[in-house]
């Protein structure tokens, strides 16, 4: 039995979980606080969720963890036949880890209402029952707050966080309308990845009230974080796909998140923190390089390199090169 430290508040942790509830696999779900802390800190080399602990040892980091169940349970698979397809999911999942966490995060920590609403329900998961939370989670924001300027997350950079949230919301909502999920009726790791952070955006109450005209995008939302018995059905051809999925990719890579992705990593190539800025779509989107996305960025490029030379060039095509 799987067991998945994590959290509702986690976009990472429910990726995880969904993934485990589409395989049907027998998982505990348990919710990290202080009760599991000396558990948590027995396994983990580092201090974030999700945590997996399976037969073969502790994993952190959900992308890897991805990959493992998929290798052991290769039945029912998110991986796309088609290797284009599946180099387009997996290049959504990271727009979606790297990218709209950057939305997410504004909207959770730097709205008061939001902020007051999250830091709640993290401190009310963690002490132990009859705790007042209130202190732990004025604790929680206040640290979290700090987390703003280095993701880009700043006063000036929310005009764009705000309006690259109504277009993908607006274009995956369009796309949505007709089909299950992004690649038609088969699960992807693209759905899991944006479907969690778009999980956390509907939790969070001015996003939520945002996003409320986007009914398809809700109920995909819903099938995303619960698909056991659902998205077993076929991936479609790009024929059917292209009117409204280039759309999605056009915003999501093209435009948003190849560029910064390539700007993050040459920044970090100068040292951790060295300050960028990259023009997204009009808009000087400056933040001090990170670290992670740099190298989850370096594997996508290899995913892109081991593709055909021809579908290299398809892809190049649509949404650049890598
Ligand atoms: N790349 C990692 C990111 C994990 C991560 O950032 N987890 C956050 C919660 S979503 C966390 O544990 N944060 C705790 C902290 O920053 O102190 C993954 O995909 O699992």
């Amino acid at each position: 039995m799987y067991r998945l430290f994590g959290m509702e508040v986690s976009p990472y942790s429910v990726k995880v979980r969904a993934l485990l509830r589409f395989k049907q696999l027998p998982f505990e779900w348990v919710l990290r606080s202080q009760a599991n802390e000396a558990e948590f800190r027995e396994h983990a080399k580092v201090p974030l969720i999700p945590l997996l602990l399976t037969p073969g040892g502790a994993m952190q980091d959900s992308t890897p963890m991805l990959d493992y169940l998929e290798a052991a349970h290769p039945s029912p698979s998110i991986r796309l036949a088609d290797p284009v397809l599946n180099f387009l999911s997996n290049a959504l999942e990271e727009a979606a880890d790297e990218w709209l966490v950057k939305p997410m995060f504004h909207y959770r920590w730097n709205y008061e209402a939001d902020r007051i609403d999250a830091g709640m329900r993290i401190a009310t998961a963690s002490v132990p029952p009859g705790v007042d939370p209130s202190k732990f989670a004025t604790l929680i924001s206040n640290h979290l707050m700090t987390r703003s300027a280095p993701l880009g997350c700043t006063e000036a950079n929310k005009p764009l966080l705000e309006r690259y949230l109504q277009e993908s919301a607006t274009r995956l909502n369009a796309h949505l309308a007709s089909r299950s999920f992004i690649f038609g009726e088969q699960l992807s790791a693209a759905d899991l990845g944006l479907g969690s952070l778009y999980y956390e955006l509907y939790s969070d109450p001015t996003p939520r009230s945002r996003l409320q005209p986007f009914t398809h995008l809700a109920a995909w939302v819903e099938r995303c974080m619960t698909p056991a018995g659902l998205g077993q059905g076929a991936c479609e051809g790009w024929e059917s796909l292209e009117s409204t999925l280039l759309p999605v990719l056009e915003h999501e890579l093209a435009a948003t998140y190849l560029p910064w992705a390539r700007a993050n990593a040459a920044a970090l190539s100068q040292g951790a923190d060295t300050p960028f800025s990259v023009n997204l779509q009009g808009h000087d989107f400056a933040q001090p390089a990170q670290k992670y996305p740099a190298k989850s960025w370096h594997n996508l490029q290899a995913g892109y390199h081991a593709l055909s030379d021809a579908d290299q060039a398809w892809v190049a095509q649509r949404v650049g090169a890598l």
